[in-house]
């Protein structure tokens, strides 16, 4: 018997009102023109593309802050859609593999895949944890805010009332933290939520670390797997064309191990790629981000596994 190849729908999002720096919606249109399509029919995917310009068309005239949110209309328009297409994907057992934009994008891929698998585990790599609540923001940036969102933490901010509470704090897990606000270090202590820094990927090694993660969310290794993966995460000697690298970060291998292991598992039912921004260094380094965005996303699709 010959099995159907498997189906990756690529969910290109050019989007950027999570944060403030131009740039970073041109992530997907660089990841596609390097030839991640051609590269994931190559490992055997059969590859679906619905093109660039699936969100671009949702505009909103007035976006006055709502506290010190930026954004916040267009962002929750925007993601309200990202979890329509996502949902219909994981709905059809296809993988959606969204390419970002930047992490505000996240509320809506979670959403997409929590209403299809609401016992799904999300696994979040980022040199940030994301989770900054309406009181605790500094920044007011939402890509800063995304699993707050997901999990029903702060203040109910009514615009967002599509985005349900769908995850539970122990179904989550992180990879690669070390620039984490002080307002967030409480919020991940006071849910218990499992978190590995870059110091606990020195001191166990990542085969370690990816191991007692697994173990967290995912015990029974039964569950979806939602992986969401922050490009500046790594190192910014391997990803540098980011818009808020922090140095310390994950190897080009320790960050490849990381889908790899996931992809042995067999449960991904869906990927983020988020937070290339073509705009934010010379031709080299962009060249050189793009190339290790597509290689992560193969790597979680089976490349590098024998
Ligand atoms: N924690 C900061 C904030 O809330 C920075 C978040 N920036 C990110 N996250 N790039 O991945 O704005
Ligand atoms: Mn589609
Ligand atoms: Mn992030
Ligand atoms: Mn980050």
């Amino acid at each position: 018997f010959i099995s159907e190849p498997k189906t990756a729908a690529i969910v290109g999002c050019s989007f950027s009102g999570g944060q403030p720096k131009l740039g970073v919606d041109k992530g997907p249109i660089h990841l596609v023109e390097a030839g991640l399509i051609d590269q994931l029919a190559g490992l055997g995917w059969k590859v679906k593309f619905d093109g660039h310009n699936q969100f671009e068309d949702i505009k909103v005239l007035d976006d006055p802050p709502i506290g010190i949110l930026k954004n916040p209309r267009l962002v929750s328009r925007v993601n309200e859609s990202v979890a329509q297409v996502v949902e219909a994907h994981v709905r059809n057992k296809e993988l959606p593999i969204t390419l970002g934009g930047d992490h505000s994008l996240a509320i809506g891929t979670i959403s997409g895949t929590l209403s299809v698998h609401p016992n799904a585990c999300v696994i979040w790599i980022d040199a940030h944890a994301d989770i900054n609540t309406a009181e605790s923001t500094d920044s007011g940036n939402i890509h800063g805010m995304p699993v707050s969102f997901l999990l029903g933490l702060g203040s109910k901010i009514p615009e967002f009332s599509w985005v349900k509470p769908l995850l539970k704090a122990e179904r989550l897990v992180y990879i690669g933290l070390r620039d984490v606000d002080v307002g967030e270090k409480r919020i991940l202590r006071e849910n218990n939520i499992k978190a590995f820094s870059m110091h606990d990927v020195d001191k166990y090694g990542i085969g370690r670390v990816v191991e007692m993660a697994l173990d967290h969310v995912n015990p029974k290794r039964d569950l979806p797997i939602h992986l969401s993966f922050d490009v500046d995460a790594l190192d910014p000697s391997v990803a540098p064309s980011t818009g808020t690298p922090v140095r310390g970060g994950l190897t080009f291998r320790e960050g490849h191990y990381i889908c790899e292991a996931v992809c042995e598992t067999g449960l991904l039912v869906a990927l983020d790629l988020v937070e290339v921004n073509p705009s934010l260094a010379d031709d080299a380094s962009v060249e050189q981000t793009v190339a290790v965005g597509c290689s992560l996303v193969r790597s979680a699709l089976g490349e590098t596994l024998l």
